[in-house]
């Protein structure tokens, strides 16, 4: 049974969902349940989504294209004041960590459900969440931030080479740049700015020592209007590609009961040092010797939150929404106990036997799977046109099982139900990595595919867009055109930012 099954009084009549997809049916399901009515926003291309149908309310968003409708602040609070909405859920991407709509959500009189935006900012930009951090006493990758001119190569030497620069203002890998020796040190340096400044438009920088093989384990943690924050265990990020959780899984394969409560008492202790509000996610690195590093926070409900809500017999959302209105945490940190075992594939419409090429398209037919164990999380249906506006994630495929063996065997079983024509998937490329004997023996880190099925590693779609770019500036360099403005880099720098790609 839920321990959160206790009846919380209505606390919102009506709530706006700032997202779309599967996200946005996620919340819409939780909603329903907790008796508060759920307004729906979409994009022109996405009138015909399961969101929409599923709402009590749905209104029409704007946009130069059907991302920027999502993102526009002022058209969401617009529509929700319309509306009637006494609060906005974002979901995660979009605008889930733009600090903009908790302000305006203020300035409307409107409840945002999350973190304040002081607290997105803060802990949105690397350098002062590591600050944050290391003064609440969580453990830290050695190194350094960058943001009084430092003397990287001094830096760099000594914490000592392979070293990681990244981007104060990113996450999820980008501008990221590993320097394995002093020579290269300057070029990599300015390609992380460089790509710093152009996707984040800021410049700010920080090293760290390169943790070599690690795992991916993050830590969920909840927070109160009143000062409380507990963890909800972990969940491993198992396998990725490129930067892109295919698989995660919760517990975490290496995590022992000791290991889990010094990482959830760490993350939690974080979470009330900056009076973190809502549902949120510690990133972590674990080495080879178990120890562990803090490496970011997501302040925003995580895509993988199922294996969580699967392990411990919650709901993430309906509590987000009952903190957001004031109540206290619906839970002591001992009622919450770790069961069983859960896996979560992300399935994409991209053709893994075509570099995950992306394959928008016209759902045909759909077979979805069931059976115990088996949660689907999705906005699919038979006749749904998949737009190619937004990224390809269609369906996140959830099992449990009392064990990791029983869950694994779950989700092979599920994955040979689930049938979509149409479209490829991501399909094979799930089935392939769950009877890995490296997966199934728990051999996990976050060069899984590189190390074990690297032609599962090649590049991507948008690799193939860059090397192109970089083509384009190798032949610049040697025509007789005056050189491109772009044309800034020397031969020896695009092909080196050529092997970086293909690397
Ligand atoms: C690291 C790391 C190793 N050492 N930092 C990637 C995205 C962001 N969340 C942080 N990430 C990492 N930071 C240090 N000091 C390894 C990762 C990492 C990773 C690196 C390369 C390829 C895939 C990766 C997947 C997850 C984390």
């Amino acid at each position: 049974m839920s321990i959160n099954s206790r009846e919380a009084a209505p606390m919102f009549s009506r709530i706006l969902i700032a997202n779309r997809g599967e996200i946005a049916v996620r919340v819409i399901r939780a909603c329903r349940q907790m008796g508060i009515a759920s307004v729906a926003v979409y994009a022109d291309c996405d009138r015909d989504s399961l969101h929409v149908s599923l709402a009590d309310f749905a209104y029409p968003l704007e946009g130069a294209t059907p991302r920027a409708a999502y993102l526009d602040i002022e058209q969401l609070l617009k529509v929700a004041r319309r509306a009637g909405a006494e609060a906005i859920h974002p979901g995660y991407g979009f605008v889930s960590e733009n600090p903009a709509l908790p302000e305006a959500c203020v300035a409307n009189g409107i409840t945002f459900i999350g973190p304040s935006a002081d607290v997105i900012r803060r802990l949105g930009n690397k350098n002062q969440a590591r600050d944050a951090m290391k003064a609440a006493g969580l453990p830290l990758v050695p190194g350094s931030n960058l943001t009084q001119g430092e003397d990287v190569a001094q830096v760099a030497q000594q914490i000592g080479y392979p070293v990681l620069i990244k981007a104060a203002g990113g996450g999820g890998g980008r501008g990221m740049r590993k320097v394995d020796h002093p020579k290269d040190l300057d070029n990599l340096f300015q390609q992380a700015r460089s790509e710093s400044l152009t996707s984040f438009g800021s410049d700010e920088l920080f090293i760290e020592k390169y943790v070599v093989h690690p795992r991916h384990v993050e830590i969920q943690v909840l927070g109160d209007s009143h000062g409380q924050a507990i963890y909800l265990g972990e969940r491993e990020c198992s396998i990725q590609r490129r930067f892109q959780k295919m698989i995660e899984e919760a517990p975490s394969p290496v995590v022992t009961p000791e290991l889990r409560q010094r990482m959830g008492q760490a993350a939690a202790k974080g979470a009330r040092e900056v009076g973190y509000v809502g549902a949120g996610t510690f990133e972590f690195l674990v080495d080879k010797d178990l120890n562990f590093y803090f490496l970011e926070v997501n302040t925003r409900l995580q895509v993988e939150h199922p294996v969580t809500e699967q392990v411990y017999g919650v709901d993430l959302v309906q509590a987000q929404i009952e903190v957001a209105a004031g109540h206290p945490l619906p839970w002591k940190q001992e009622e919450l106990k770790p069961r069983g075992w859960a896996f979560e594939c992300r399935i994409t419409c991209e053709d893994p036997y075509r570099n995950f090429l992306p394959c928008p398209g016209q759902v045909q037919q759909l077979r979805l799977p069931q059976g115990a164990g088996v949660r689907l999380d999705t906005h699919l249906y038979p006749g749904y046109q998949v737009p190619q506006a937004f990224d390809s994630m269609v369906a996140k495929l959830i099992t449990f099982g009392e064990d990791r063996e029983q869950a694994r065997r779950r989700m092979l079983g599920a994955l040979a139900e689930f049938q979509i024509t149409g479209i490829p998937t991501s399909i094979p490329f799930h089935q392939q990595i769950l009877e890995h004997p490296e997966f199934i023996a728990g051999n996990l880190s976050t060069h899984f595919i590189a190390d074990h099925l690297p032609h599962l590693a090649r590049c991507s779609a948008g690799d193939i867009q860059e090397l192109a770019a970089l083509a384009a500036a190798l032949e610049s360099l040697f025509s007789n055109a005056p050189p491109a403005a772009a044309a800034t880099r020397s031969e020896a720098q695009v092909w080196k930012e050529a092997g970086r790609v293909l690397r």
